[in-house]
């Protein structure tokens, strides 16, 4: 399924992961045949390099008022019903769904049309420092949903003078064909809020909201990361028994920003993270929970208290495991190194915008995440490019104001966004891309954020920083891509971030190694990214044994 836990006890649902006939379109010698979903075809004999149209395809059988739900696609999909067309959706990191109403009872066919061919109608998966994998590669869920539903709970804890508060919006919507009165009310810790009613026309969605102080809380702590389910109810036209139910979970924490520090819970961060990219040689970006929980075990025992999610929203069982293991996550939206011309595609825009509207609204509740993040390294040092910057973290406070935002950038003293951010982030590979030692790098990039009146007194993150290492390759000279370079590299950098005073802490990059675009590979040896810490397969290299006595010495609160 699509989470680590129990989401309704009411509303039925059916997991369509498994065997789905796969045909590529574009390459006829390939032999069409079942493959496992969740999945990218780059996995598949034959298809290592496909870059194209394929058709999934499978029977289903339901009636009624049904809902399928595809937690990603890569990167385009055309969802057709019986031959219909049903939904289109671009963006291969954000979910999307398919309603289908008064579905006659018997068969049906659902096919996914998925494409990840490049062309100007892709603005944001393009030939890049990491693999656009084509296929279903997240889970796809089937739901029967009620005439009325619960299409979303949002749970925003705080904390007052009282103790802990719990903010619920619910999002009702009326797919029926007349009027409904509904009535909604949530439970938490034995607690039970009544969010309120609403007459609902046909086709017309609200928002009922309560906020509710919270009995015999304990706070959302890394070292004791306390979850709460919330059972969201749904009743209709007076009924005793609810008609759809929606369980969310939330953790007790605050983040806020204060004296150029991010604090938790009132206590100053200090971040020891990795950026890790979803990849892996026998899966592609479609890791199974099991290889996400290995993950999730190598980053604790390297010592790290936080992953960035570089450069997309991760799979939601991810974000579920790093609530459950008190793990920090900035989760960014979908984007990396976009040039100002990139960025005045018409489509860039909107695609970015849809981008972040699914993000926040699938991932508001993870405890985890404590920061946003967008267009990682994108034009932010033009005029042209602060637009679209300054659009995009609009849209995003407004659909989230209790999270910092921030983005990482690369344009050093020439940045024109930083007045738009909570926290001031940037990527730097002192002793790698340049010679400059880490301490005055740092130093001279500091002193000029403080000195740039847009960027003083913020919070200074640094979002990226590392060196290349090919896995194997030892030599007592510490040759470029040898192990003992990178580790020597990584030490000098993350000790000069670690100890320099103002700074709230680092993500290396990266965790592992990862396949890159094809266009890439004049500057990759392998066609990876080889600044991983382990491997593509998880093999640690020099480096991580460095990292590991570095994370380790420093404390996750300042
Ligand atoms: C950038 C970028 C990463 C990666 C890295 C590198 O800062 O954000 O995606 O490309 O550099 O390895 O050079």
């Amino acid at each position: 399924m699509n989470r680590t836990f129990i989401t309704h006890f009411i509303r039925r649902q059916l997991s369509l992961d498994g065997l789905w006939q796969l045909t590529p379109t574009l390459q006829s010698d390939w032999q069409s045949r079942p493959v496992l979903v969740p999945g990218c075809w780059e996995t598949l004999p034959g298809l290592e390099n496909y870059r194209g149209t394929s058709l999934y395809e499978r029977r289903f059988s339901a009636s009624g008022n049904v809902r399928i739900c595809f937690e990603g696609v890569g990167h385009t999909a055309s969802v057709f019903v019986d031959g219909q067309a049903a939904a289109c959706h671009y963006n291969a990191y954000t979910p999307f769904s398919v309603l289908l109403r008064h579905l006659p009872a018997g068969d049906h066919i659902i096919t996914v049309e998925a494409d990840n061919r490049y062309s100007p109608d892709s603005t944001l998966h393009i030939p890049n420092d990491y693999e656009s994998y084509g296929g279903i590669s997240r889970p796809v869920v089937l739901e029967w949903l009620p005439d009325v539903y619960l299409e979303s709970v949002h749970l925003t804890p705080s904390f007052r003078d009282d103790g802990w508060h719990l903010n619920i919006q619910a999002k009702v919507q009326n797919i029926g064909d007349g009027p409904h009165t509904v009535s909604v009310s949530s439970q938490i810790n034995g607690q039970c809020i009544f969010l309120g009613t609403a007459d609902l026309e046909a086709g017309e969605s609200a928002v009922l909201e309560a906020e509710e102080q919270i009995d015999g809380i304990e706070p959302y702590e890394p070292e004791s990361p306390a979850l709460y389910t919330v059972n969201t109810l749904l009743t209709c036209n007076g009924e005793e028994d609810p008609c759809d139910d929606l369980i969310e979970r939330t953790g007790f924490r605050e983040v806020k920003v204060k004296d150029g520090q991010i604090l938790w819970n009132g206590k100053p961060m200090r971040i020891k993270g990795v950026n890790r990219h979803e990849a892996h040689p026998q899966f592609g970006n479609a890791l199974p929970l099991e290889a996400m929980a290995y993950d999730l075990q190598l980053i604790q025992d390297v010592g790290a208290n936080a992953v960035r999610t570089s450069h997309y929203p991760n799979d939601q069982r991810f974000l579920d495991l790093c609530d459950e293991m008190g793990i920090f996550v900035w989760e960014e939206s979908h984007a990396r190194g976009l040039s100002e011309e990139q960025m005045r595609n018409p489509n860039f825009q909107p695609q970015s915008l849809d981008g972040i509207h699914e993000m926040v609204d699938a991932h508001y509740n993870h405890p985890s995440i404590f920061i946003w993040g967008i267009l990682n390294e994108c034009a932010s040092e033009t005029t042209f490019g602060r637009e679209c910057y300054e659009e995009q973290f609009r849209l995003l406070r407004l659909l989230d104001n209790s999270r910092p935002v921030s983005f990482a950038s690369c344009k050093a003293d020439k940045d024109l966004c930083l007045d738009l951010v909570d926290v001031v982030s940037y990527n730097i590979y002192p002793k790698w891309y340049h010679d400059t030692p880490a301490g005055e790098y740092l130093d001279w990039l500091y002193q000029w954020v403080q000195d740039a009146s847009w960027g003083k007194g913020k919070p200074f993150l640094i979002t990226e920083v590392g060196a290349g290492a090919i896995y194997g390759f030892r030599s007592p000279a510490k040759p470029k891509w040898s192990e003992e370079r990178q580790a020597v590299i990584l030490k000098e950098q993350l000790r000069a971030i670690l100890n320099r005073e103002g700074i709230t802490g680092v993500f290396l990059w990266q965790f592992c190694d990862i396949r890159v675009s094809e266009e890439w590979f004049r500057s990759r040896p392998r066609s990876c990214n080889n600044k991983g810490i382990t491997d593509e397969y998880r093999r640690p290299k020099l480096a991580y044994e460095t990292v590991r006595e570095i994370f380790r010495t420093f404390n996750t609160w300042q």
